[in-house]
């Protein structure tokens, strides 16, 4: 049984109904794991409200009798952020019943959406009035509205559009003792103050519970070209973009960064995915061309870019895209890592930042360290080049046992944030803290941060309450 009194459990029933209430352990498993295993944990039991007063009800009546609570939205979080402790005290929030398009304004050029909807039907909603929502990221098909507003999510389109952060215009949050903030407006300007929303994005559900958003809408892309670039070294990858932003601007839209290792585990484990080159080479970059014209001559544009790169030998070889099946293919072989690495036994992520112009040195550097310390060890190196923002993802050494490197997890995690700091870096540039660097975070960020976060955090959360373990 949940160990929560009867009386409260039936107080929540009350107001979410009985489809709002999840009790039952079977029932209750998807919620309590994240999508790779590597966190478990237990809960009282699951809320699923439909509207945020219920929202706003269930947490007062949590607040009031002291009840910790975990949001939850897609579950594709990466650090941990949406699985309760494994107390059996906490009750997770899952707001994937809230999934409604409240209004589409395109003379504002904004929608507001509920905090529950797919990415995935967001993009698809905006496409169908003509217009783009430029946010976009492998797990667009399941992570929600809400989790990407409280991860402040990244992925591929920053370096044209901005983080999640930079999409929204306002939004409507539950408070930690259940009082409803609306700041849903649409306001490009709005000097009046603190702008309290960001506060909430990127908190990962320690502040308050974001129902509903404002976010932009920008013009549809009407064409669009991408290639599949190979490259001698990631020293490579920092002097090609520089070349193609200054040929073609904003129309560079995506522009990441593989190393072979990456790529082969794609075309190890992930089907009907083929590499477009006979021949084997360190590294590639998948770019992507954009613009809102329908006849812009983007292939013009990529194939002086590239003819300049392979006169220089910053480039060896590359394949444009002809068909919308091609374009598919290639982003496959990118967006295939994460699922791929999984195969390849226990794995550490990491999604760290450094300055764009020192992602090779960090790369030299950091490799070196690691082969010598941890020999054998698999470096998954890939990620958001524009963004200084690499996955430099570790998969323990072929035919080596599971104990042995999750016994180094530790010492090969620190020997990774220490190399970061050393190149003036973030620990975390898009999945956040969650209770995977929460600690950490404490070793690499500055005191006065920290000391500033916990007064935020005890003054819009006092008792604690809100997604208790994670972040701080
Ligand atoms: P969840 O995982 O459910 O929750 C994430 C955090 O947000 C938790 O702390 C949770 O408590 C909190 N939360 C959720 N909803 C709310 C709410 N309504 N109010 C307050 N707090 C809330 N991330 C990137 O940034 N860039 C990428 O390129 C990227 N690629 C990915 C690829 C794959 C294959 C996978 C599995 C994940 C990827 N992610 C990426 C990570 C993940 O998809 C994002 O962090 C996403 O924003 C999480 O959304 P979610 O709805 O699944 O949130
Ligand atoms: C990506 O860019 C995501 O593919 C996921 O941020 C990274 O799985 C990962 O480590
Ligand atoms: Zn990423």
């Amino acid at each position: 049984m949940s160990g929560l009194p009867e009386s409260l459990i039936q107080a929540l029933q009350a107001v979410v109904g009985d489809s709002g209430l999840i009790t039952d352990a079977e029932r209750m498993h998807g919620y309590l794991s994240d999508w790779r295993n590597a966190y478990r944990g237990r809960a009282a039991l699951v809320l699923r409200p439909a509207t945020t007063d219920e929202v706003a009800q269930v947490v007062r009546l949590c607040h009031e009798a002291g009840v910790a609570i975990v949001p939850q939205g897609g579950n594709t979080g990466l650090c941990g952020g949406s699985i309760p402790d494994d107390s059996g005290a906490q009750v997770v929030l899952s707001l994937t019943r809230m999934a409604r398009i409240r209004a589409v304004d395109t003379g504002n050029e904004t929608i507001t959406v509920e905090a529950g909807v797919i990415l995935q039907r967001l993009q698809e909603a905006v496409a169908e009035v003509g217009r783009l929502f430029p946010l976009s990221l492998g797990a667009e098909g399941s992570c929600t509205v809400g989790g990407n507003l409280a991860t402040n999510a990244g992925g591929t389109a920053v370096l044209r559009y901005g983080n999640m952060r930079d999409l929204v215009l306002g939004l409507e949050v539950v408070l930690p003792d259940g009082r409803i903030w609306n700041g849903l407006r649409g306001l490009r300007k709005d000097n009046t103050g603190y702008d309290l929303k960001q506060l909430f994005i990127g908190a990962e559900g320690t502040l308050g519970i974001i129902t509903a958003a404002v976010l932009k809408l920008f013009p549809a892309v009407r064409s669009l070209t991408t290639a599949w670039v190979a490259l001698p070294s990631a020293q490579a990858a920092v002097e090609l973009i520089g070349q193609m932003r200054g040929l073609c601007g904003d129309r560079l839209t995506g522009f990441e960064l593989m190393s072979r290792q990456s790529v082969e585990f794609v075309l190890r484990h992930v089907a009907g995915v083929n590499d477009p080159f006979a021949e084997v080479y360190p590294w590639y970059v998948l770019i992507e061309l954009s613009d809102t014209q329908p006849d812009a001559s983007l292939n013009d544009m990529l194939e002086q870019g590239l003819g300049e790169a392979f006169e220089q030998g910053v480039a060896l070889d590359a394949v444009v895209a002809s068909s919308q099946a091609q374009v598919q293919a290639l982003w496959a072989l990118r967006e295939g890592i994460s699922q791929a690495q999984n195969h390849e036994g226990p794995s550490l992520k990491h999604d760290i930042s450094v300055p764009v112009s020192r992602i090779p040195a960090f790369i030299e550097a950091t490799d070196r360290r690691l082969l010598k310390d941890f020999p054998g060890v698999r470096i998954v190196a890939y990620g958001h080049v524009g963004d200084g923002n690499l996955h430099y993802n570790i998969s323990k050494p072929l035919a080596a046992d599971d104990a042995p490197f999750k016994a180094q997890h530790e010492a090969i995690m620190r020997l990774i944030y220490d190399s970061t700091a050393t190149f003036d870096g973030s620990i975390s540039a898009e999945h956040g803290l969650g209770q995977a660097k929460r600690e950490a975070a404490r070793r690499y960020k500055d005191p006065l941060e920290l000391e500033l976060m916990r007064a935020i955090k005890a003054t819009l959360d006092p008792t604690g309450l809100m997604n208790p373990g994670k972040l701080l």
